[in-house]
């Protein structure tokens, strides 16, 4: 495919004013009438012809204003329609006819079949494989859908907006209307269709209205809904008190489908959902599934504000929508859960997923200046650095102006299609501040680097404080320039109290917030009546990597006591990071892994600590993982040894906290039935945490085939099975688990996935085999997303020494999966294919492989836009 540029940015030629959509719902043959009123844009030249957007579409009907238009006056090629001789000035109507065929459309984009449900995904350029349409996010129109199918296999018609209304048509159809008078671009469109249960509920708005709500399921599932359903009366509320946003339709609907290409989408008054993020119950839903759930039902609620109301001017700016419903998410997340514990889940995730693709092949600005294949600009960099991104604003500019800024976005730019421009200009205008060397965190890709150095000077009472920032070059931008980072901090002194500065001077400093905005910065700080500790990026304030020389014991005084939960937890990761780097190095020299007294002390502590929240205890105990590890280490990573030397330390850890992790084994047991809040989650965490350093340290599997049997929720036993299974594969204890868990929830594919996912996730070069061997089950299908991403998709992401076998029979099992998977359905292949985006950072017998593997994918023949771009941008 050809590259498109942001700067080739031009309004269309033609302004659409209405579209009136009918379709004849058929498996096979699906018709599609689409009326589409334009009006040429005053200035353009009266012989520009109008030109459409298709994809894979059969055309049999055009007319203009009722009229066939004859081939001379129109030309269709593969992805265009162009149409000339348009009136000059009056508005005309198009009229296209299109045949579908959704019972073979396996790319789950455009219109498709999913277990007998007619179901759409539109974004980003999904609906001109529906209609020859100019599909891009800045053409707003007013829609009215006609929906007319079979009635007995398809009693329900759902589109976006107000039922109009609907009738029998005698001949055993029936058809139904719908009508969305709020102005939207084309990828907000929907239609669902087919025999579906219902959950209902109601919520008033602020205002007094009452809207419907309505979460559609497939029969006998209904019951699976109501949390979600619950999540989304919260999530309009909450909208309503921190945001001031109230919902503007009668009705508000989610759907729930079992192929979808990603988590969930927001289509105008019709979210239709992965399944997997609306059905729980406490048999077959982890504590983080019902986490997940409530964050994406917020999260899809929220862009109708943010996204809906207010959209893009262009894919480019797709963080405008993204960044700010995931930075809304996660506030709303916060207030219903712990706050500093949800930060430090998203910091993890960040760091896991984000930083390395900001340290790769893929790097790109969070506001990208051309792409290839849009769909593969879904990223973590568009969608949590740019969350992180606002965040930053916020900090910068405080609660109060940050609202102000909001509200004036919301006031200024409601039923646009907007910039990223547009957007910081609201809160420039709205606090007087000047934003243009913070955009920069728009612009430059890459994690900056900040490197800190403290020193005290105990007869002037003055600490100073150095600081230099680099932005690593990443692909197609060498040199970088300065940006402008808010760094939280804390000075703690001795005793753990807070430093209180006389005065500051080196930079600009708002409470607690440092304004870093130079190469390099040294802040003095007077008044300091002894040498203090530093504790910086607080919250984490900036999304940066931060080199500080620290000793453990310092680090230790942090986490033992910053008023900073998020701090605390950082400064324990810290030393944690320390050590397993240095196990790694160890392990791989052949010497024995030394485990630091700090962190275990420090582990054990906060472990036993109950004036802490179990939630908290549970993240602080939880180790770095093996790719944190190799992303620290940077570059010749060998998985094996990075495994074997935190394997060491674990069994260290576990060792000496035997008789703390026995204690909380009884203090956090469940006093009463399960409940998915997240206290009573945040207790089963802690106890699992607990579990699985005494199955660490156990010479058997009994203890944890006991747990097993003991569980009676999903998260426990997920938890124990996973601990029979990588800690002890060949135990027949975990082959009858895994059989007994297999028959159990045979019929229950969410589960299934899990069951996937725990087995493609054993360490070790045999897990391969077993992989491929889970290919050919029964309960796989290589057709859905959810089967395909637990088993191909987890091994590939998450069980390093599995996937990066020395011999790179895992790059090339992958390398034959993608394009077994491309042809079908490009967006998941490319995807997944993104799991080899760090190969470069390994050891060079493992990345040669890697690069055999990838240029294997790049020679073969027909490869999709989606597959070839990212692998061409990997090679590069
Ligand atoms: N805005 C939605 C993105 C999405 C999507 C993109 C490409 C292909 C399929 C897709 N399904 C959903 C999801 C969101 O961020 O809310
Ligand atoms: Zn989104």
């Amino acid at each position: 495919g050809q590259t498109i540029h942001l700067e080739d940015y031009r309004p269309t030629d033609f302004v659409l004013e209405r579209v009136d959509l009918t379709f004849e719902l058929d498996p096979k043959e699906t018709k599609v009438e689409a009326r589409l009123i334009f009006h040429r844009r005053e200035g353009v030249s009266p012989a520009a012809p109008l030109v459409l957007d298709g994809d894979e579409l059969r055309m049999t009907g055009l007319l203009l204003d009722q009229v066939e238009i004859p081939p001379t006056h129109f030309d269709a090629t593969d992805d265009t329609l162009t149409i000339r001789g348009l009136p000059e000035t009056a508005p005309f109507e198009i009229t296209i006819t299109t045949l579908l065929s959704p019972e073979t459309n396996t790319k789950l984009m455009g219109l498709y079949r999913t277990n007998n449900v007619y179901c759409t995904q539109c974004e980003a350029e999904g609906f001109r494989r529906i209609t020859y349409f100019p599909d891009r996010p800045d053409v707003l129109a007013v829609y009215t859908v006609n929906i007319i199918a079979d009635k007995a296999t398809t009693p329900l018609l759902l589109s976006n907006g107000n039922h109009l209304g609907g009738a029998d048509m005698g001949d055993g159809r029936h058809f139904a209307a719908w009508f969305d008078p709020h102005p939207k671009p084309s990828y907000l469109f929907a239609l669902v269709a087919g025999d579906l249960g219902v959950v209902e509920d109601t919520f008033t708005t602020a205002s007094g209205r009452t809207v419907a709500l309505r979460i559609y399921v497939e029969h006998g599932k209904e019951a699976g809904a109501s949390y979600a359903m619950d999540a989304l009366k919260r999530s309009m509320k909450w909208d309503e008190e921190v945001f001031g946003r109230e919902y503007d339709l009668d009705i508000f609907m989610i759907v729930a489908v079992s192929d979808f290409n990603m988590g969930a989408m927001e289509n105008k008054g019709l979210n239709v959902f992965n399944d997997k993020y609306v059905l729980a119950d406490p048999e077959t839903a982890t504590d983080a599934d019902y986490a997940n759930i409530e964050a994406i039902i917020a999260h899809e609620y929220f862009h109708n504000w943010t996204g809906n109301r207010i959209t893009c001017r262009d894919w480019f700016q797709l963080c405008l929508k993204e960044g700010l419903t995931v930075f809304r998410d996660h506030e709303f997340s916060a207030d219903m859960r712990s706050r500093a514990v949800k930060r430090i889940a998203e910091v993890r995730h960040l760091k896991s997923e984000q930083f390395p693709e900001d340290a790769g092949p893929l790097a790109h600005p969070v506001r990208p200046t051309k792409y290839r294949e849009i769909n593969n600009f879904y990223t973590t960099t568009v969608y949590e650095k740019g969350s992180e991104v606002t965040r930053m604003i916020a900090t910068i500019l405080g609660r109060d102006l940050f609202k102000k800024g909001m509200d004036l976005y919301f006031d200024r730019h409601d039923g646009q299609a907007v910039t990223i421009e547009d957007f910081v200009a609201c809160f420039e205008d709205a606090s007087g501040r000047n934003l243009k060397q913070f955009s920069l965190w728009y612009h430059q890709a890459g994690t900056p680097l900040v490197t800190a150095s403290g020193s005290y000077d105990a007869d002037k009472q003055t600490f100073s404080l150095s600081l230099e920032q680099t932005v690593p070059p990443t692909p197609g931008q060498s040199t970088k320039e300065p940006m402008h980072i808010p760094l939280r901090l804390g000075l703690l002194l001795e005793d753990g109290s807070e430093a209180k500065a006389a005065s500051v001077s080196g930079a600009d400093i708002t409470e607690d917030v440092i304004h870093l905005t130079k190469r390099k910065q040294t802040v003095l700080f007077s008044g300091i009546p002894s040498r203090p500790v530093p504790s910086l990026n607080r919250g984490f304030s900036a999304p940066i990597n931060l080199h500080i020389e620290q000793s453990p014991g310092d680090r230790a005084l942090i986490a033992r006591h910053e008023i900073d939960l998020f701090a605390r937890w950082q400064a324990l990761n810290a030393i944690a990071l320390d050590n397993l780097v240095a196990a790694t190095t160890q392990a791989r020299n052949g010497q024995p892994v030394v485990c630091d007294n700090a962190l275990v002390a420090g582990l054990i502590a906060a472990a036993a600590d109950d004036r802490l929240e179990p939630a908290f205890r549970s993240q602080a105990l939880t180790l770095p993982s093996e790719s944190d590890i190799a992303r620290e280490i940077g570059s010749d990573n060998d998985p094996d040894a990075i495994h074997t030397g935190r394997q060491q330390i674990l069994a260290g850890v576990a060792a000496a906290g035997r008789d703390t992790f026995n204690r909380l084994m009884d203090d956090m047991a469940a006093p009463g039935p399960f409940s998915p809040d997240a206290t009573s989650a945040g207790r089963r965490a802690l106890r699992n945490s607990a579990l699985s350093f005494l199955v660490y340290g156990d010479k058997g599997p009994e203890r944890a085939a006991e747990a097993f049997r003991a569980a009676n929720n999903m998260t426990d036993l997920s938890i124990a099975l996973t601990l029979l299974a990588h800690r002890f594969p060949d135990a027949k204890e975990t082959a009858e688990a895994l059989a007994h868990f297999k028959q159990r929830f045979a019929d229950n594919a969410l589960v299934i996935d899990k069951w996937f996912a725990i087995q493609a996730t054993v360490p070790g070069p045999r897990t391969l085999d077993r992989v491929k061997t889970l290919m050919s089950d029964p309960l796989f299908n290589g057709n859905n997303p959810n089967r395909v991403r637990s088993l191909v998709g987890t091994f590939a992401f998450s069980n390093p020494t599995g996937f990066n076998r020395a011999d790179g029979e895992g790059y090339r099992f992958l390398a034959r999966q993608i394009l077994d998977i491309d042809p079908r359905n490009p967006q998941l292949a490319a995807r997944i294919l993104t799991s080899m985006r760090s190969w470069r950072s390994l050891e060079k017998v493992r990345s040669d492989h890697a690069r055999n593997a990838l240029a294997e994918i790049a020679g073969a023949a027909n490869l999709s836009a989606d597959v070839s771009d990212i692998v061409d941008r990997m090679l590069e």
